[in-house]
């Protein structure tokens, strides 16, 4: 088997493959991130990656930069989406499909792992076959397995969740899932392609809606004081009522991202999808006004003073890509302010102006410290922040006169 694309999702597929008795090789275009993989080391942290990283190079596993051939590809590459239409970016699918076309024999089948808008396989990946001259079904068999790990439990969820594999023919859907579940402990579910595509995008979409809808009521209290918590704890209690929590906003590549690909191809119809996405990209924006509220009542006249603690995207992880605090520093760049202080114990690396990386350096320099991001880290450190002035954006801070979002 020849995974294309070891990122955040090619990675453990492989190594799990590998560990479970699949002849694996790695191919990804990024020659530093295949030197580092070759030299014993992990391209990123979650719990159990690296034992499995080493149940993995014991079982065989290659790395590089070839396309191999061989009878099965995954295809895991980035799908993003262009800004402006709103529709998917296939562009590294066909790029790899296309590779894989210059290399694979007759009777290859191919899974494309990569989240996909519906339509998206039939639009750009099936055109790229048959104009390499193979026939789709006789010489190349087209399969859609899209991952479901959510990052910071991926190698578990790796293991138990549930998934769903879309292929033309049955009897390949039923070859595929045989490899998924030498390790998948979950149930999985064989269908069609279109089906598989969008029920992976509704998923997600799904959660995107959920979010914004606390968010807005997080807004809807702010507005007239009431304690949103309060009343999503109450509400909760119905035995059919289940309300997310409202935060500074959405990040990651899945989430912020997805559904924007209903939004582009359907746009008529996409309308609470729509506003949904609106509602949770406009959050950082809204935490934003909060800051200065909080400033104005607590006469804190100096920006610098301000403190936003957390750039990743969610708690517990060292991904920032899309984080509501980059967004919120982006807005706030818009308006030609000092961008504020910020600090991750996650984030090693200077990623923004004004990054700290030291705890006790960060809360030392602000009076106004924003929770931005729930990590562990700040919960066992409660005492540091006593006498400065709280904004949490996840309710978690036990301290005296915390504010809200
Ligand atoms: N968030 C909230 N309030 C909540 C829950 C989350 O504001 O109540 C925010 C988080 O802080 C974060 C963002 O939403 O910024 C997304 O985080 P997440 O933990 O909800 O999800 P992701 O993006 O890390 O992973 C999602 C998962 N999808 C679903 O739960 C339906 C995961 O299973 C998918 O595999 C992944 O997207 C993906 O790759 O598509």
């Amino acid at each position: 088997m020849n995974v294309i694309g070891l990122g955040y999702i090619g990675l453990p597929t492989a190594l799990m493959m590998a560990s479970h008795g699949v002849e694996v090789v790695g191919t990804d275009y990024n020659k530093e991130l295949v030197a580092t993989l070759n030299a014993g080391k992990t391209t990123f942290k979650e719990d159990g990656l690296d034992e499995l990283f080493q149940d993995a190079l014991k079982a065989g596993i290659k790395f590089t930069t070839d396309y191999q051939r061989t009878d099965l590809y995954i295809v895991s590459v980035p799908t993003p989406y262009d800004k402006f239409s709103k529709k998917v970016d296939a562009c590294y699918v066909v790029a790899a499909v296309k590779e894989v076309m210059r290399v694979c024999p007759k009777g290859a089948t191919v899974v494309i792992e990569s989240t996909v808008s519906p339509g998206t396989i039939d639009h750009f990946v099936r055109p790229v076959i048959e104009e390499n001259g193979f026939t789709i079904g006789e010489d190349i068999n087209l399969v859609h397995a899209p991952e479901r790990i959510i990052p910071g439990n991926m190698v578990y969820e790796l293991l138990h969740n549930n998934r769903t594999i879309g292929a033309d023919d049955r009897a390949i859907g039923e070859k595929v899932k045989e490899y998924y579940a030498s390790f998948c402990q979950g149930e999985i579910v064989v269908t069609d392609i279109r089906s598989a595509e969008m029920s992976k995008v509704v998923e997600n979409t799904f959660r995107a809606v959920n979010i914004a809808f606390a968010n807005e009521l997080a807004r809807i209290c702010r507005h007239d004081n009431m304690d949103v918590y309060e009343i999503i704890k109450i509400c909760n209690m119905h035995p059919r009522v289940n309300i997310l929590q409202p935060g500074p906003g959405v990040g990651g590549h899945c989430i912020s991202v997805d559904p924007w690909f209903l939004v582009g191809d359907y746009p008529r119809l996409a309308k609470v999808i729509d506003e949904s996405m609106k509602t949770n990209d406009s959050q950082p924006e809204y935490v934003l006004n909060r800051i200065y509220e909080i400033m104005e009542e607590r006469g804190i006249t100096d920006n610098r003073r301000v403190g936003l603690y957390g750039l990743t995207y969610k708690e517990n992880v060292d991904d920032y890509r899309e984080s509501p605090t980059l967004q919120l520093l982006e807005s706030q760049e818009r308006h030609l302010a000092r961008p504020l202080k910020c600090y991750d114990p996650f984030i090693t690396q200077d990623i923004v102006k004004n990054q700290f990386h030291d705890l006790d350096e960060f809360l030392n320099d602000v009076d106004l410290v924003v929770i931005m991001v729930k990590h562990d880290q700040i919960k066992q450190n409660w005492d540091k922040l006593r006498g400065k002035v709280i904004l949490d954006c996840h309710n978690i801070c036990p301290l005296e006169g915390v504010y809200h979002i």
